[in-house]
């Protein structure tokens, strides 16, 4: 929102090229937590408010400058939190309104901004507002979610007889059977997170008004969960089912559906429009397309500042997806990273990230988390942070903690994990070992096990009994072991956030692709002005004469041979050819063009 430095109003219009009509969130870095998992401040083995206020010092010797915080509303927790009962309560498990107002006091007095997770495509089953919804088909708030009858000819409750043949992200279908009113509810997650219906006006003034509540309780912003999924084509058209597949795809139906630019127009003029302040608007949108992405962020539209998408995080996905993982290819890669930072240069803005509490620690997925673990987070990390957009640090990251060694199916808490387990297992009957291994590899539980804080019991995390196991490399990985320490992953995260603030070229630089086809060999240049930067990183556990190889790899190469260095992951040594990597090397050249 708001296209101004901090403490000025902005227009709204930016297209201006200069670095002094920049949005304030163009320079800044976002750092996620994850409540449940970050640190808990009373024993009782799950992540608080408390934890988070007494923690706030690593966020600002780190640097970053914006903090999203995954929900933390009252809640059954049968998602972790992303199911919500109470859209203006604080979970008893987290803490009070009263400690969320000294965490948003505490944040703005460090000089960092809060945005929060919002979760308006679907509510909890225990949310007033479905209870009210599922007592009678004459509610009036029975139109308030998705409710439809019994597929015409089919029994209810028979399997097949749901009123489309869509899938559910947490397995099974999207369709649960509600006996008391006889008909069917849409939820394109678990059966306990009901979809909204944003055809009804009445939703969406709800939202927008528990939107303005928490602005004017001091929150900088919103993280929009699955937002692109809130416009549903409303005559829910049947899927396509894959081969061998149960339940089909409904994803052309729900996802960037015909009224989402309305929606979020209308949902930037009704609480963000006139407000006095400097706000961040990210959504996240799965499966999203840089063309629509421009769309949603083109600021001249009014809709979002940026989105998430979804592209560099499905390409280990195999042919069945996430849970039949491939190696990554990194020249896919690099063809991903191009085309959202080509296509979002001239309209709109990128985010950029590897991990979240989805997704599993990149260090671990496309790095090395054994000989050559520090230099491949720490290469990792160049990569993204030298892109354009505004990168997210998720905790943990910039420790560079790992995945984690699962046993067996009951180490595990996570919801869709535990789903796949018991549809591959139970049902079609699969080796629960080859299962494991793909959940092992890509379950959200590798982000979720509790910050490695110290070295003493259970990470410091708690004093009690965590609810999900302590990642048991806690005693080598660990915050304090890295703070201040030269050449940690914490203080080379430190140092490339701190170059985002002081290098216009980072935050705002042409980006250039070069060698696309080299299976090992990132390179990419940021220009603005007369500064050039050069970015050049080895995916390998070989060495790399980038002067060496053949054809036209790069451009300008004894220049940049002997060329002043802005960054580097391995220590500086005198006389070094700059164009020699070691194993998991990045680094960052500068020159002055003219
Ligand atoms: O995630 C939406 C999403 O599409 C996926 O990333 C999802 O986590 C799943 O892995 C799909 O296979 C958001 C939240 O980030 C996630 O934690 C929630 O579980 C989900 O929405 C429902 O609110
Ligand atoms: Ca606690």
């Amino acid at each position: 929102m708001n296209n101004s430095k901090p403490g000025q109003l902005g227009t709204g219009s930016d297209s201006d090229d200069s670095t002094d009509d920049m949005p304030w969130w163009q320079s800044s870095v976002v750092y996620q937590i994850y409540p449940r998992s970050f640190a808990d401040s009373n024993g009782d083995g799950i992540g608080d408010l408390r934890g988070i206020i007494a923690h706030l010092d690593h966020l600002e010797r780190l640097g970053v400058d914006i903090i999203w915080l995954s929900p933390i509303y009252a809640s059954p927790h049968d998602d972790n939190g992303y199911d919500i009962s109470d859209y203006r309560a604080i979970d008893p498990v987290f803490g009070t309104l009263a400690d969320f107002d000294v965490l948003v006091a505490e944040i703005h007095r460090r000089g960092m901004t809060l945005l929060m997770d919002l979760v308006v495509n679907h509510t909890s089953d225990e949310h007033p507002w479905f209870v009210e919804s599922a007592s009678s088909r004459d509610n009036p708030k029975r139109d308030w979610y998705w409710w439809r009858p019994t597929r015409h000819g089919a029994t209810a409750g028979e399997p097949g007889a749901e009123p489309t043949n869509w899938g559910s992200f947490f397995s099974g279908s999207a369709w649960e059977f509600d006996k008391d009113s006889g008909e069917y509810y849409l939820h394109l997650f678990s059966r306990k997170q009901p979809d909204l219906n944003w055809e009804n006006p009445e939703v969406r003034d709800a939202v927008y008004e528990m939107m303005r509540w928490w602005l004017d309780r001091g929150v900088d912003g919103f993280r929009m969960d699955v937002i692109n999924l809130i416009s549903k084509d409303s005559t829910l058209p049947d899927g396509v089912c894959a081969p061998g597949q149960r339940y089909a795809d409904g994803f052309p139906h729900y996802g960037y559906g015909p009224r989402i630019h309305e929606f979020l127009h209308e949902m930037h003029e009704c609480v963000f429009a006139g407000r006095v302040g400097q706000f961040l608007t990210v959504g996240e949108m799965p499966g999203v397309t840089v063309g629509q992405a421009r769309l949603f962020t083109d600021p001249a539209r009014r809709e979002l500042d940026m989105v998430f998408q979804f592209e560099h995080v499905g390409l280990d996905h195999g042919p069945s997806g996430k849970w039949d993982p491939r190696p990554l290819d990194v020249r896919e890669l690099k063809a991903s990273f191009a085309r959202w930072q080509d296509g979002l240069a001239e309209v709109g803005w990128n985010s950029l990230y590897w991990n979240n509490h989805d997704q599993p620690r990149a260090v671990s997925r496309f790095g090395d988390d054994g000989p050559y673990w520090a230099e491949s987070a720490t290469m990792l990390a160049t990569v993204l942070h030298l892109q354009r957009g505004t990168p997210y640090v998720y905790q943990g990251e910039e420790l560079g903690m790992t995945n984690v060694p699962f046993r067996g199916i009951s180490d595990f808490r996570d919801i869709e994990s535990l789903n796949y387990f018991a549809e591959a297992v139970d049902q079609l009957g699969e080796e629960p070992e080859k299962v494991l291994r793909g959940i092992r590899h890509i379950s959200r539980d590798n982000a979720r096990t509790p910050v490695q804080w110290s070295d003493e019991p259970q990470a410091g995390f708690t004093a009690g009994s965590p609810w999900i196991g302590v990642n048991p490399n806690y005693p080598t990985i660990n915050a304090r072991s890295q703070h201040g320490r030269a050449g940690s992953i914490f203080e080379y995260y430190r140092a490339l956030i701190a170059l985002r603030h002081t290098e216009p070229v980072i935050a705002r630089g042409a980006f250039e692709m070069l060698c696309p086809e080299h299976p090992v060999l990132v390179a990419f240049t940021r220009t603005l002005d007369d500064r050039e930067l050069l970015v050049l990183a080895n995916f390998g556990d070989a060495s790399l004469e980038v002067g060496k190889l053949p054809g036209p790899i790069l451009p300008n190469a004894d220049v940049w041979r002997t060329a002043l260095t802005v960054i580097d992951n391995y220590p500086a040594k005198e006389g070094v050819d700059n164009l020699i990597l070691s194993p998991w090397q990045a680094r960052v050249l500068t020159r002055q063009l003219n």
